[in-house]
């Protein structure tokens, strides 16, 4: 026993209390802490059964994955450490009852499963996430969960890395019993009955584990789906595998397959992308001159002006979140179109049995309209999304700021315009901020946070928190133009447009970043965006373009022919009665034509240098934003990219994967890219000092956060 692990008894029941906040990771001492309670009952005879538990506010949420940079390959191939100590669990004279609530996450789980009998609190949560760190189940979960679970159900939790719930897991005989009331006690009266029973073992246990008849086509329907839904990923296919061997192989033989399995995963750059994502994904929250303990405003109710596809969609995550949402626009029509969006947005939701059908009746119940400013007099918090006009914006923040009650929040949803200028509409700066929201609202994670010059370190705080109570990731950039992603992503899709204008088919360029991951190549999410849009806003900023600087072409020509995309069914591809992207030969000649006008030098760019011209695009913009301090770290930009933009989560975003390649190496291709196609390619300083220093991005974000803000 230590501090971490605590051994008390009950009479003839002996209690392991697991405390090391805040998730009862299996730290360095933990598991040793574990291993000397089921050593001091080994011996004390008066035991007769023993209930394993965790303190706070939950079971074990998995190997402490801090400690996986420190992991020597040996201690990956005894499952993290942890299999001798679960063998000591299963082999324990005595029946080991595990008490769970709140998550049983991978090692948490596959410490559950070691011991003889599991109980839970009905809200708990069991589930084999490693994939998502971008390794798999280490400590014989892929062995163990389908003696449980069965087979094709083990194949989908480890696979996919989604938990179930405890009403779940009891109908899959993960769990025993569900302890409604307090856990600690339902364990040991569960204990007492069962101490007297004949212990049985999980690795035993074969009668789940089906013929390799029934088993065969469970594999190929999930490697066939993991290929389709985790395109790229490693680690899903290789737990696939794992399972695979757990009804082919004796228990220990299975335990080793996965052993070995598990170490190539650890030691893979997908594998450690994916866990800088899992900290960044947190680090986000953290903003140096924003203590923990800032006071947060309250946000009980909510409103939104603008009843469009956006607005429609902001709505939803309000209610979604349990938050009763006000949905505001100026006249009824538009309101009745909103409304309609959302309800068949909603039977989408029941019909892909993402939502029940109750779910939906009770959130359609949380969003009222309204065509009264003053209806939302009394709301916590405001959120614009009306149409991307500097004035329009202006006239609806003077009224807010007219209607609303003192504390509330005022945000804006606009992608581009100036949030400083927008809160000069109000008597109250320190009130408005930026919440920009991505299509479709009520799907995409991401929420770029944007700071104004006066807006309040309190509003801040609570709409960081607010982020997370929205199932969203609140990352907070500064007030710039087009704000970090978007102003990233413009010298991204300019870059695609000149490698088609240099002779790269639509679809050369397209595939070359499909494959690279990205979910969608950058010409094609034009066409789905609109082209228009960005249209527009070149034509309304074509003043402040830098003379000498190259400008594409195409994609202005191709809407001058009212080629807007998806919505005219023709941009740079055509499409289909089902919208499906269709190489047009008609605009790769007229590319050909604007060209050769142009006097465009030709070539046949490489897959790789597409990749790299527009990758590397992200990375020089991101590099200035972040010595332009509109960003607080690398990751920060790499958690934007991510959850905002489609790009690969197992690349780790673009300044990581920088970082990855090398900084220096992909400095010396920019200046490569800027001696031969032009000065937009100046790289940006941060990354000539930086690779003159030979240091990284990160590096460069963990001195920026601790020096200055946004
Ligand atoms: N290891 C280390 N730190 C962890 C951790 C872990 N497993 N889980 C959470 N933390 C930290 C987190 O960084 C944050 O720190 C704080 O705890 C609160 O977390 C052998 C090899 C459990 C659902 O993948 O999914 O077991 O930012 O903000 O929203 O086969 O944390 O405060 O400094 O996320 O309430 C498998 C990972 C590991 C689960 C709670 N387990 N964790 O969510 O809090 S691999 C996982 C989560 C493994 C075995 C293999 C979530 C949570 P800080 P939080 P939350």
């Amino acid at each position: 026993m230590n501090e971490l692990v605590q051994l008390t008894k009950e009479k003839e029941i002996a209690i392991i209390t697991i405390n090391n906040p805040p998730v009862n990771a299996l730290s360095p001492g933990v598991a040793q802490g574990i291993s000397d309670a089921i050593a001091s009952i080994e011996n004390d005879k008066q035991v007769k059964a023993a209930v394993l538990i965790g303190a706070g506010r939950t079971f074990v949420a998995g190997a402490d994955i801090k400690e996986f940079g420190k992991m020597t390959s040996g201690k990956a191939q005894r499952g993290a450490g942890l299999l001798p100590l679960l063998l000591s669990i299963e082999d324990c004279r005595v029946p080991v009852v595990v008490a769970i609530h709140g998550t049983a996450f991978g090692g948490g789980l596959e410490l559950a499963m070691a011991c003889h009998y599991r109980v839970a609190s009905p809200t708990a949560q069991v589930g084999q996430p490693e994939v998502k760190l971008g390794i798999i189940p280490g400590a014989a979960g892929t062995q163990r969960l389908p003696r449980l679970a069965g087979v094709a159900k083990a194949v989908e939790m480890c696979a996919g890395g989604n938990p179930v719930g405890a009403d779940v897991a009891l109908e899959l005989g993960i769990v025993d019993r569900l302890i409604h009331g307090d856990l600690l006690e339902g364990a040991v009266a569960f204990a007492r009955e069962i101490e007297d029973k004949p212990i049985a073992k999980t690795r035993d246990r074969t009668a789940k584990l089906g013929t390799s008849a029934q088993n065969a086509p469970i594999f190929a329907l999930a490697r066939d789906t993991t290929r389709k839904k985790q395109r790229g990923l490693k680690a899903p296919l290789a737990a696939i595998d794992a399972v695979e061997a757990a009804t082919t192989l004796p228990f220990d033989e299975g335990c080793k397959v996965e052993q070995k399995l598990f170490t190539e995963c650890l030691f893979s750059d997908q594998s450690r992308s994916l866990i800088h994502v899992f900290f960044g994904e947190r680090e986000v929250a953290k903003i140096p001159d924003i203590p923990k303990d800032t006071p947060l405003l309250p946000v009980q109710t909510a409103a939104v002006v603008g009843a469009g596809t956006m607005g429609g969609g902001i709505a939803m995550v309000f209610a979604n979140a349990g938050v009763p949402v006000l949905l505001k626009d100026a006249d009824q029509p538009a309101l009745d179109r909103g409304l309609s969006t959302i309800q068949k947005n909603y039977a989408n939701s029941v019909q892909r049995g993402r939502f029940s059908q109750s779910f939906v009746d009770e959130r359609l119940k949380l969003i009222r309209p309204t065509l009264s400013y003053d209806d939302i007099a009394g709301v916590d918090m405001v959120v614009e999304a009306v149409f991307e006009g500097m004035a329009l914006k202006k006239q609806v923040f003077s009224e807010l700021d007219r209607v609303c009650q003192p504390r509330a929040i005022l945000a804006s949803n606009t992608s581009t315009l100036n949030v400083d200028e927008i809160a000069s509409a109000t008597g109250r700066p320190q009130s408005v901020i930026g919440t920009h929201f991505f299509s479709p609202a009520n799907v995409m994670r991401l929420l770029e946070i944007v700071r104004g010059k006066q807006t309040g370190k309190d509003v801040i705080a609570t709409c960081l928190q607010l982020a997370k109570k929205l199932g969203k990731v609140g990352v907070l950039v500064g007030n710039c133009r087009g704000f970090v992603g978007n102003r990233m992503f413009h010298p991204y899709r300019r870059e695609a447009q000149f490698l088609v204008e240099e002779g790269a088919s639509v679809e050369a360029v397209d595939n070359a970043l499909y494959e690279f991951g990205m979910a969608m190549g950058p010409l094609a999410t034009g066409d789905l965006a609109g082209l228009d849009v960005g249209w527009r806003i070149r034509k309304e900023y074509r003043h402040l373009e830098q003379p000498g600087i190259r400008q594409p072409i195409a994609e202005d020509r191709l809407c001058e022919m009212g080629r807007y995309g998806q919505k005219t069914s023709a941009g740079w591809y055509k499409y289909d009665a089902n919208r499906r992207a269709v190489p047009d030969l008609e605009v790769a000649n007229l590319i050909r034509a604007w060209a050769a006008e142009a006097g465009i030098a030709q070539h046949e760019p490489s897959g790789d240098e597409i990749v790299e011209r527009c990758i590397y695009a992200l990375v020089n913009e991101g590099a200035r934003i972040l010595e332009e301090g509109f960003a607080l770290r690398a990751v920060d930009i790499d958690i934007i990219y991510i959850n905002g933009y489609g790009f690969p989560a197992y690349r780790g975003g673009p300044m990581w994967y920088e970082d990855t390649i090398g900084l220096g190496k992909v400095y010396d291709r920019i200046r490569e890219f800027n001696a031969q196609y032009g000065a937009h390619w100046k790289p940006a300083p941060l990354l000539r000092q930086l690779a003159e220093e030979g240091r990284t991005l990160a590096d460069f974000g963990v001195e920026r956060a601790a020096a200055d803000y946004i």
